[in-house]
């Protein structure tokens, strides 16, 4: 299935308007800061009714762009529309399937393959200009019955994972930037896992595992992942030392994952100390599933509190050239694995049960270089950004967000300063006379829920200067 964005959005249609290809936030390999393209985004926010004039709060993506960095959540496929897609879309540039890619999900009888999650995670990717982190091809976990309960040679073993990363690699090729080619190899001493491959194959499934995923997409970047290996102790140290030797040893290894499920309050002192010394070995850094759990209730301190954690973490990436980014572990606290797994627990992400930006949000957003603001209660608010901008042509977009108040249809207006003329747009009906432009809802997109929002977008031309108008919502 494809993106639930109409075809028209120059972000899916690769329209020329943006045939300098995708934007500039970056890919997965890393590399230096870089400046948002052209006018980066500036916007302008007016409440409706009460009229005052906000700072933008820019997305987590172009926030993290302009740092050189990536933003990133991982998913649920099958919750991809609605306001879980549209944040989905807008707030990050990394996909990661939550489950979908895990060998139990694509082959749950041998030789069966179901991909449609998994497919649909990579449309909706694509369609929204983002990256996907594979996740994952060797586990002790989530395998299909099939596997775990079969008796095999190692010979047979190691058959079965080559073919399989060959299938799902290959079925993906030139689509999935990384791949968490190996997942949780270690114990806490830093000790091997005792796990189906490790007691099949020994400790040369990892080097395999990764030599037949770079011989099945060359392209990809090959990522081991592992969780309590944040700050410097036995297990980071393992996997240190393991890179280490891989690399010498001329094994293809691109980059760490550390998931960073943390505890409220305990974020490692030595994080940025453990990033930096693993980029000194000249691999990738990734913060791949990022949550900070708490004692539920949560409560106003508990949730300043895992602000200024998350702020933390993203401090210690943003202070390494080499970590690439941060993923979030779902984006919100209806889509997180904590209360089922820790009972009692749970508030762990950035946005809470109604899709609400919570305080660590806003951390991250300031973290990236944001500012941010709290929308006053009941209301809805229109923002302007341009979102790329050319030789004499712009992109624009208008978010219409609602919080403590909701809309069944909307129209907003503003007059262009300085002769700028639109020349197309999508989810909205525009029409311009003279300087003054309206856009009002399409027949599917009236409806903007408490807590929710919709985005309308344009091309247009400009010369001399494009100043963000003044925009309001009636
Ligand atoms: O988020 C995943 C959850 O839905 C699954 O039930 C769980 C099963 O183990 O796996 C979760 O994701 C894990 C990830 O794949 C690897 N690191 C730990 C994550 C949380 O358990």
């Amino acid at each position: 299935m494809r993106s639930s964005r109409p075809a028209t959005s120059p972000r899916s249609s690769r329209s020329p308007f943006t045939s300098s290809g995708r934007s500039s936030r970056p890919r997965l390999r890393a590399r230096p800061a870089v400046l948002l393209a052209g006018a980066a985004v500036v916007g302008a926010l007016l409440t409706a009714g009460a009229g005052t004039a906000r700072a933008a709060d820019a997305p987590l993506r172009d926030l993290a762009a302009a740092q050189g960095k990536a933003m990133g959540t991982a998913v649920t496929g099958s919750k991809l529309t609605g306001t879980y897609g549209d944040i989905a879309g807008r707030e990050f540039s990394w996909l990661t399937p939550g489950n979908a890619m895990k060998w139990g999900s694509v082959e749950p009888a041998q030789g069966t393959f179901d991909w449609a999650e998994a497919d649909r995670i990579v449309n909706f990717a694509e369609a929204h200009d983002q990256d996907v982190r594979g996740h994952t091809l060797v586990w002790h976990s989530q395998n299909p019955s099939w596997l775990t309960d079969g008796s095999w040679t190692p010979a047979r073993l190691g058959t079965l994972l080559h073919d399989h990363i060959d299938t799902e690699v290959g079925r993906y090729k030139g689509r999935v930037a990384a791949w968490d080619v190996v997942n949780e190899p270690f114990n806490e001493d830093g000790t091997y896992r005792s796990t189906l491959w490790y007691d099949g194959l020994g400790a040369d499934y990892i080097a395999d595992a990764l030599t037949w995923a770079r011989a099945a997409d060359p392209a990809a970047r090959l990522y081991i992942n592992d969780y309590n290996v944040e700050g410097v102790n036995a297990k980071s140290t393992a996997l240190y030392d393991l890179v280490k030797s891989l690399k010498e040893r001329g094994v293809p290894i691109d980059g760490v994952g550390l998931q960073a499920h943390l505890i409220l309050g305990q974020v490692p002192s030595t994080l940025q100390q453990n990033i930096q010394r693993f980029a000194d070995l000249g691999v990738d850094v990734a913060i791949t599933e990022l949550d900070v759990r708490m004692q539920l209730p949560s409560d106003s301190a508990k949730l300043a509190r895992q602000a200024a954690d998350y702020q933390a973490v993203m401090n210690a990436c943003l202070a390494v050239t080499r970590c690439t980014g941060a993923t979030v572990w779902g984006f919100a606290d209806s889509d997180s694995w904590i209360p089922d797994t820790f009972p009692g627990q749970g508030a762990a992400t950035p946005y809470d049960e109604n899709y609400a930006p919570k305080p660590a949000y806003r951390a991250i957003a300031e973290a990236l270089g944001g500012t941010t603001t709290e929308p006053p209660t009941g209301a809805c608010t229109a923002a302007y950004s341009v979102t790329g901008q050319w030789n004499t042509g712009f992109t624009g977009q208008v978010r219409i967000a609602c919080s403590g108040a909701a809309l069944s249809s909307w129209k907003v207006g503003w007059n262009f300063g300085a002769g700028q003329q639109i020349a197309q747009a999508w989810n909205a009906t525009c029409a311009q006379s003279g300087a003054a432009v309206t856009c009002s809802n399409a027949s599917y997109n009236g409806t903007v829920p408490d807590g929710g929002s919709v985005t309308f977008g344009f091309n247009g031309s400009w010369s001399g200067s494009n100043p963000v108008p003044t925009v309001t919502l009636g």
